[in-house]
């Protein structure tokens, strides 16, 4: 993604994830909002903004955070949602073993309780440790945990993967975390 549109990927990250009232949308039950209404909602805050550049941010977006649907009439997050929305994934087999990046401050808390969603609807896994290294790092001195994901789905733990590639779970309680990697 070009750098002057990180901005406008963060903003829509805000609207479509978090605060739709912000601009005053409304997202259906499956996350997704109108394009045009966006665009013209968007005006005010963000005047850059037009269909170009949104298509552009959308193409381009280093974690595909965003899709259109078929006829680009429609839009949404993929993932990271703080509001209630079901993006339907389909439970999945996840590899063995899955990574999180996390920092040391929250390890006694992991520790004790597991990995919880916090303020997402689930908690998020990646299949590359180099990946979880970089999501712990927007933290400060990342902690990479494994998760014996292998075992979890075989004890009847659900797992769903996301657009983006993103794995998900409900919770991954402390006895499937290596705490040690
Ligand atoms: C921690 C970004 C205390 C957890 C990234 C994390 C990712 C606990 C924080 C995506 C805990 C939650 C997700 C417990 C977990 N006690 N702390 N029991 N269990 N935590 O941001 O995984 O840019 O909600 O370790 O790149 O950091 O948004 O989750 O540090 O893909 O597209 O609580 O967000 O993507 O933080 O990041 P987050 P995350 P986007």
């Amino acid at each position: 993604m070009k750098t002057n549109n990180k901005h406008i990927s963060k903003f829509l990250s805000l609207i479509l994830r978090h605060n739709p009232d912000k601009v005053g949308v409304q997202l259906d039950e499956n996350g997704w909002t109108d394009v045009q209404e966006l665009l013209q909602k968007v005006k005010r805050h963000r005047p850059e903004l037009d269909m170009d550049v949104l298509e552009e941010v959308v193409a381009s977006c280093d974690k595909q955070r965003f899709a259109f649907n078929e006829d680009h009439t429609r839009i949404r997050a993929n993932q990271g949602h703080s509001i209630q929305v079901d993006l339907e994934y389909q439970p999945k087999q996840p590899p063995e073993f899955l990574y999180h990046g996390t920092v040391a401050k929250f390890m006694s808390a992991i520790r004790e309780k597991g990995l919880l969603k916090m303020n997402r609807h689930h908690v998020h896994l990646s299949e590359e440790r180099e990946t979880a290294i970089k999501v712990g790092s927007r933290r400060g001195k990342p902690v990479i945990l494994t998760v014996r994901s292998g075992e979890m789905y075989a004890k009847g733990i659900e797992f769903y993967q996301s657009d983006n590639k993103v794995w998900l779970t409900d919770i991954v309680a402390p006895e499937y975390i290596e705490f040690k990697s």
